[in-house]
């Protein structure tokens, strides 16, 4: 894992004692890392993206909806692509404090992958079944990583990102089925001494962020409780870290520098790394493809 600042440059808005406990134990949790104005921003612009879709009666490439999505009750499970759908998100990708916690854990030079929110709706909002995300997006090194931003206040009740401390020191796991299907997930067979027993919930108010790197294994549970779970996912590397498939999501701010500048080298970590599916034709979502799957 790079954690290093190449640069020697000193972290920007978080602790060496941060910077080392990620490294450690392949997890983050920061309270108030994000302000409230930043957070009601983020709210309203997911609010009338929700509004838009009420009309819909199926999900597409950036809308995931749940199984009783309805004109007067929405649900969703996801929307994707939100850099292209909503200019606040884009500027909250590029210009607010995340970008620089970012570079704090993944190095100065900083490139935007991805930015999606996962709903966890209240009364049953899917769980997400153990996996980890390098399997899913593999490039040439592993400083990548995913950053989640509460934006209502998350406690256990809601199905919380749970990761298992130290895991990314781990093996990676295979996440087909013994029929080479893409599962999404890890099956239960290999998980005996996968540590689940010591996974711990990451919770917070509203403004927290927490951050997992790409080989921690990590799940969530369904939501059943009456108060939704809406987080914004955005997931950034270092711009050495190049891809070997193609992203998930294609937006059109996808691999753009946001923080220091374009790598001139790739680098390369070894590792023999089972390729996913080719998704340039389209991804649709975890939640999808764990559904058909279970
Ligand atoms: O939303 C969650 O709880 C899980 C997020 C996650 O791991 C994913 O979307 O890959």
């Amino acid at each position: 894992m790079n954690t290093q600042n190449s640069r020697n440059e000193p972290p920007r808005v978080l602790s060496p004692g941060d910077q080392q406990f990620y490294a450690d134990q392949g997890y983050l949790v920061k309270e108030g890392a994000i302000d409230q104005a930043w957070i009601d921003r983020l709210n309203s612009a997911m609010a009338r993206l929700v509004d838009g879709t009420r009309d819909m009666t199926k999900s597409d490439q950036t809308y995931d909806l749940e199984t009783g999505h309805t004109r007067d009750t929405p649900r969703l499970r996801r929307i994707a692509y939100l850099d292209d759908l909503d200019p606040v998100f884009w500027e909250f990708c590029k210009d607010s404090p995340l970008a620089d916690l970012a570079a704090d854990l993944l190095g100065p030079d900083l490139r935007f992958r991805e930015c999606l929110i996962n709903f966890k709706w209240a009364g049953g909002g899917q769980e997400v079944k153990w996996h980890q995300d390098f399997p899913f997006y593999p490039l040439t090194n592993t400083s990548v990583a995913q950053f989640l931003v509460c934006l209502n206040d998350v406690g256990p009740e809601q199905g919380p990102l749970q990761v298992v401390p130290g895991s990314h020191k781990g093996p990676f796991y295979d996440h087909y089925d013994g029929d080479g299907n893409w599962l999404g997930y890890i099956d239960d067979k290999h998980l005996d001494n996968a540590g689940l027993e010591r996974a711990v919930d990451l919770t917070g108010p509203a403004g927290t962020v927490t951050v997992h790197h790409c080989a921690t294994l990590h799940a969530s549970r369904a939501n059943l409780s009456d108060l939704g779970r809406p987080v914004v996912i955005v997931t950034y590397c270092a711009c050495d870290a190049m891809a070997y498939t193609a992203v998930s999501y294609p937006s059109s701010n996808c691999k753009k520098v946001v923080r220091g500048e374009e790598a001139k080298f790739a680098r390369l970590e070894p590792m023999q790394m089972r390729l996913p599916p080719d998704w340039s034709d389209g991804y649709t979502s975890i939640f999808e493809h764990q559904e058909e799957e279970a």
